[in-house]
C-alpha cells in the first residue's frame, strides 16, 4: 500500500486521490496543506526537500511529479487501467501529460494564481482587481486546441478515460470558482462535463472550489 503526500485544494493533490478512488486503490492519505506551510516541516521535507505536494511513498520508493505518480498508480497498481501497455497508446496519452505540465498548467497558473491565491489565503493575498484574464495570449490558444482536438472525442486519448483526462482536469479543478467562459469551448465544456459525471472526480472537489452561485 502506497501513501499520499497530498492536499484535494491543489489541481496537482487532487488529480491523484481522484485516480487513487477511480482506480479503488486502498492507499493512506496524508494531508499536507501546503498553503498554510506544512510543505515546509521538518518531516514533510524530509519526504519532499522540494517542500511541494504531491508525494507517492511505496514501501521506501518515493515519487514526486503528479503526472509521473498518476502512470505509476495505474501501472503498478491498476493493472494499466487508465493507461496501456501498447507503446503507441502509451505514447497517447503521456503526450497529452507531457503537454499538460510544459504548456497548460504554466498558462492557466498564471492567469489564475492571484484568484487562487486570494481564495486561498484570504487574509494574507489581497482579492484581485480584475476576473481571470481568459483571453490572455499565451492561454487562449491552448484552450482552442483541447477545444478543438475533443469535437469529434468523448475524451483525450484512445477514445476512452485515461490518466490524460485526470492530469489536464487538474488545473480545471479552479474553473468554475473562477467563472470560466465554459460557452465558448462547447466540447470542452462536454468533455469537462464527463469527467464530472465520475464520482471520484466530484468527491474530490472541496468546498472552495465550488461555484459561489452553485
Ligand atoms: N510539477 C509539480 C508541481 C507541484 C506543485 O507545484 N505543487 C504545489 C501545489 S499544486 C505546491 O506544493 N506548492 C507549495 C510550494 O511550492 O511550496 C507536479 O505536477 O506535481
Amino acid at each position: 500500500m502506497y501513501t499520499l503526500y497530498t492536499t484535494p485544494l491543489s489541481a496537482n493533490g487532487r488529480k491523484v486521490l481522484a485516480v487513487t478512488q477511480h482506480l479503488g486503490i486502498e492507499s493512506r492519505v496524508r494531508l499536507v496543506n501546503v498553503y498554510r506551510g506544512e510543505g515546509r516541516s521538518p518531516d514533510y521535507l524530509r519526504v519532499n526537500p522540494s517542500g511541494k505536494i504531491p508525494s507517492l511513498v511505496d514501501d521506501g520508493f518515493v515519487l514526486t511529479e503528479s503526472n509521473a505518480i498518476l502512470q505509476y498508480i495505474s501501472e503498478a497498481y491498476g493493472g494499466a487501467r487508465l493507461f496501456s501497455q501498447d507503446a503507441r497508446e502509451r505514447a497517447e496519452i503521456t503526450s497529452w501529460m507531457f503537454w499538460e505540465a510544459a504548456h497548460w498548467q504554466p498558462a492557466l497558473t498564471a492567469v489564475l494564481s492571484a484568484f487562487v491565491g486570494h481564495k486561498l489565503l484570504p487574509d494574507a493575498v489581497p482579492a484581485p482587481a480584475e476576473v481571470p484574464a481568459w483571453n490572455d495570449e499565451t492561454l487562449r490558444p491552448l484552450l482552442t486546441r483541447v477545444d478543438a482536438h475533443l469535437v469529434d472525442r468523448p475524451f483525450l486519448a484512445l477514445g476512452e478515460l485515461t490518466i490524460a483526462d485526470f492530469s489536464l482536469a487538474g488545473m480545471m479543478t479552479y474553473f468554475r470558482a473562477a467563472e470560466f467562459p465554459f460557452d465558448e469551448f462547447l466540447n470542452l465544456a462536454s468533455w469537462y462535463g464527463r469527467l464530472e459525471a465520475f464520482p471520484a472526480w466530484r468527491d474530490t472537489q472541496v468546498d472552495l472550489w465550488k461555484h459561489d452561485r452553485e
